[in-house]
């Protein structure tokens, strides 16, 4: 057996690959692409919520709200120390994510524009997070599942944080039921694309699947999140805003109508409502940030250079 054989036998035996263990270089270069996007994914999907703090309703709701944006920015930085487990610099990931180079989910283009959009991303956004991250708590790259593990408790509480600000709205007054409505009737599409393309248009999903990368294809993972999330917005009293939307009891899942692929890959390929924006303002916080990252390597080497004196 040579050293590729090896290894895709060691994966089917549903072992975890480790950062020494050897990996073909195609395996590396899917788990940086996947890995560090998903990290751009956390830490630009900081931004629509971010922009509510200031104003949201209560200064519960703002503790709550704050909790879960800071949540969103630690799932960045565990993703980002697990793609540098794969021999790349977080200073190249955050460069390629900036030029436009890397890409991040699409989902976090499209503008908050309501009080409802915090329900609804917590609901809708972090609900189809959760769904296709409860898989990759199994995926074969070990520091990737490991890291996951955490992400998706907390993603777990921001669903249910969502969830809640929409019962409370859509308990409340006629305008505040409408709000709800509105921010459905704008979001639910984008969240069912945050899946990816359809698996016959997937480019990665075959190799990722063998490689158990993947545990679940695209669409495999959208009609799960469609059958979970109908009841839940009928218990809202909400209506998706989909009229092919229908049980169909001989396949035991929801059917649904056509996505717009068009706009799909108008968004991911940076013509979004946001992309220009959203880049704008993650280069703008690394600028101003400069000064922490210069203070904190600064410390490390005196701390380095201090216990090399005492070593000598
Ligand atoms: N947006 O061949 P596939 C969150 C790209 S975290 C943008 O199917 P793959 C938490 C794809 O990269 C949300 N691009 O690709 C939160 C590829 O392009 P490339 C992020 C997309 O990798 C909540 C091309 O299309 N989650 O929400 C999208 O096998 C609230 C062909 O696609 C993750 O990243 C998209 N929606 O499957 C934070 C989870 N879909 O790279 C704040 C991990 C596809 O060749 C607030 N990632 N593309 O240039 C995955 O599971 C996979 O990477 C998929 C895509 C399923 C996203």
């Amino acid at each position: 057996m040579n050293m590729n054989e090896r290894f895709e036998a060691y994966i089917a035996s549903d072992a975890k690959i480790e950062p020494k263990d050897w990996m073909p270089d195609a395996y590396r270069k899917t788990l940086i692409r996947q890995i560090s996007q998903h990290a751009h994914s956390e830490v630009v999907g900081m931004l629509p919520e971010g922009n509510w703090v200031t104003r949201a309703p209560s200064l519960l709701r703002k503790s709550i709200l704050l909790a879960k944006v800071q949540d969103e920015a630690g799932h960045g930085l565990y993703l980002y120390s697990a793609c540098e487990t794969l021999g790349v610099s977080r200073d190249d990931l955050i460069a390629d994510l900036h030029s436009g180079k890397a890409k991040y989910s699409s989902i976090f283009n499209y503008p908050a524009t309501s009080w409802a959009d915090m329900g609804t991303i917590g609901w809708l956004v972090d609900g189809a997070a959760i769904m296709n991250q409860v898989p990759l708590c199994k995926t074969s790259y070990g520091p990737y599942a490991r890291a996951m593990v955490r992400v998706c408790k907390e993603e777990s509480f921001h669903q249910r944080q969502g969830f809640q600000i929409l019962l409370a709205l859509c308990n409340g007054t006629e305008e505040q039921k409408a709000m709800a409505q509105e921010s459905i009737n704008r979001w639910w599409w984008p969240a069912l694309m945050m899946f990816g393309p359809r698996d016959e248009d997937s480019q990665h999903t075959e190799e990722s699947m063998r490689w158990r990368i993947k545990r679940f294809t695209n669409d495999e993972l959208r009609q799960k999140f469609i059958d979970m999330t109908v009841p839940q917005a009928e218990l809202l009293g909400l209506t998706i805003p989909d009229p092919d939307l229908k049980w169909n009891e001989e396949r035991g899942h929801y059917d649904f109508g056509e996505i717009n692929w068009e706009e799909f890959y108008h968004v991911i390929r940076g013509n979004g409502p946001c992309n220009k924006e959203r880049i704008a303002a993650r280069q703008q916080a690394h600028d101003e940030g400069a000064w922490v990252r210069e203070a904190a390597l600064a410390h490390s080497k005196k701390r380095a250079a201090q216990s090399s004196t005492h070593a000598a």
